[in-house]
């Protein structure tokens, strides 16, 4: 027997039995079975009511994942995280986005240095650099102020920022807008810069390698609109960058009195606490920065103590496991019910598709068991008139969370109870259902066929979390954000995987590379297959045709 193998534990073998045992339970019967259950399996997570009642999971179910956590060592390796051991091993890295955040004072210590003095240190620059565009100091090289931040970046230097200015857009100064350019389809800069002055326009090059190909191509393509309208000189005052490469930044032309430093330890997908939230703090302020960062730390520290059982992140993780690992489902849905979160499920397809999309173990063998699942989302209602015909009548099973919040950023009507009610609604029917005889009496109320009943049913016993929060607010928001980091790395470490590197991301980088040489040597025969050099052949014929 392989110890080493999570599937050969008796935790495992335990829960593999256990769904054997639960399989035809049904939501309606553990609600009947236990009167009290809504009102013990809701738990708090700092401002957060989390309702997890609607699981296809008892009380043994609980006791059985919190001992498949124990025995995975969950416990260790979070502490092992907070404490700067470099559990990314693949990279050999620290794993210390906690530290961004860390608003306790308490230092941190990697290799035996503290690495507070320096997070707070480059805190200091960003607020100094965003009072200064919020305030109008910062001009551009005609003396104009900034009226539009464009961030540059992709991927982790991209989707924060952008999942979080939209959360919290009424919190910005809204004479200064913010927008993001990241794929390197020109159409985006183009779209973005469209309707601007060059002179009242700053680019942030947000890149912690200070290579990647889009962000650089994006970059090289700003440096040219803003010189050619501007002058050569005008590159000071319209571009800061925010990377760990000072001598690429130099080179391209930006001082790097004017660059904001990240660290290694600091992984792409986990970096809008650092220097890459820059455009964010010059749209809503350093204050309200700072709020988001205490409401990360207030939910870093409930995952750094709370015993496993009390622990809302690491019981989401294992519900997620409980699924996808013993029901066999294969993705997960994050439904907000709130406008502002509209990129929030896909900052987490990122988060989530990019630490746990992963098939070797920790210790370089292959899994044999399923890990992370796809991903998705769209904010309620929008969803319930497009893609909820799946979840409730499908044959596939989707975990979904709901997310929603008691009081509403705008206050208009009856807006914000009617979303609310439908939120509420879904999580029911998704549930609970519609039986055989439910639907039967239905379809005869309505006058309808008989045979049409079947299709009326809805079978239940599909699973969510809701996820209530007081209200839309940086330090929220800060709160739901690490909730879902610390749920990947809950399952991350249970899976044993490396949560904290991204391999599969390579392969496609340099091929890319090689085919765009092909492409300008007009060489199809420099392409490794037969397919790619007849797409690449037929690409360059239909181009010469139309010239
Ligand atoms: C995230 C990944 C990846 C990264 C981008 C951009 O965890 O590492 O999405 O953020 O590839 O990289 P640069 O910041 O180096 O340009």
């Amino acid at each position: 027997m392989d110890e080493s193998d999570i599937t050969t534990t008796k935790a495992w073998q335990d829960l593999q039995d256990h769904h054997q045992a639960m399989r035809d339970t049904s939501m309606r019967s553990l609600f009947e079975a236990d009167d009290q259950r809504a009102g013990s399996w809701s738990h708090q997570a700092v401002d957060l009511r989390i309702d997890l009642s609607k699981h296809l999971a008892d009380n043994h179910t609980l006791e059985l994942l919190t001992a498949l956590a124990r025995q995975s060592g969950v416990e260790q390796l979070r502490d092992d995280m907070f404490n700067g051991v470099r559990i990314n091993t693949t990279e050999n890295r620290a794993v210390l986005h906690t530290a961004l955040r860390n608003v306790s004072g308490r230092p941190v210590m990697v290799d035996g240095t503290d690495v507070m003095p320096d997070v707070l240190r480059v805190l200091d620059h960003m607020a100094e650099f965003s009072d200064s565009v919020r305030n109008g100091s910062w001009t551009g090289a005609t003396g104009k102020r900034i009226r539009t931040v464009i961030n540059i970046g992709i991927g982790g230097s991209d989707l924060g920022p952008v999942m979080a200015y939209e959360a919290l857009r009424d919190f910005s100064q809204r004479d200064l807008a913010l927008r993001f350019v990241s794929n390197i389809d020109a159409t985006q800069f183009v779209e973005a810069t469209r309707d601007l002055d060059p002179a009242e326009t700053l680019f942030i090059i947000s890149s912690k390698t200070f290579t990647t190909d889009e962000t650089m191509t994006n970059a090289t393509t700003a440096r040219d609109w803003i010189t050619t309208a501007l002058g050569q000189d005008a590159t000071a005052n319209h571009f800061v960058a925010v990377s760990t490469n000072a001598q690429a930044v130099a080179e391209f032309g930006i001082d790097t009195a004017n660059m904001f430093e990240f660290w290694d330890w600091v992984g792409g997908r986990y970096s809008l606490c650092s220097a890459i939230g820059l455009s964010l703090m010059i749209a809503i302020g350093k204050d309200n920065f700072h709020d988001m960062l205490a409401g990360f730390h207030a939910m870093d520290e409930h995952f750094r103590t709370a015993p496993i059982e009390q622990n809302i992140p690491m019981l989401l993780g294992l519900l997620g496991i409980w699924y996808g690992n013993f029901w066999d489902t294969r993705s997960e849905a994050i439904l907000p019910y709130e406008q502002y979160l509209s990129r929030f499920p896909a900052y987490f397809q990122q988060g989530n598709m990019e630490s746990n999309g992963k098939r070797v173990t920790r210790d370089g063998r292959y899994v044999s068991y399923q890990t992370g699942p796809v991903i998705w989302g769209e904010p309620g209602t929008n969803g319930q008139h497009a893609f909820y015909q799946l979840l409730h009548q499908g044959t596939d099973i989707v975990p979904v969370d709901f997310i929603g919040f008691v009081h509403p950023r705008h206050q208009v009507g009856e807006h914000h109870d009617k979303l609310m009610a439908n939120m509420f609604a879904q999580s029911a029917a998704l549930a609970f259902g519609k039986t055989p005889e439910e639907a039967l009496a239905d379809t005869k109320a309505l006058g309808l066929p008989a045979d049409v009943a079947r299709h009326r049913e809805f079978p239940g016993n599909r699973p969510s979390t809701t996820i209530l929060a007081p209200e839309l607010t940086p330090n929220t928001l800060g709160q739901l954000t690490a909730l879902y980091e610390h749920k990947i790395f809950t399952q991350g470490a249970i899976w044993n995987i490396n949560s904290f590197d991204q391999w599969g991301v390579e392969l496609g980088k340099s091929l890319a590379k090689q085919t765009y040489a092909a492409m300008k040597d007009r060489d199809v025969t420099a392409l490794g297959d037969a397919s790619s050099a007849q797409l690449l052949s037929t690409y360059l014929e239909l181009q010469d045709e139309a010239r």
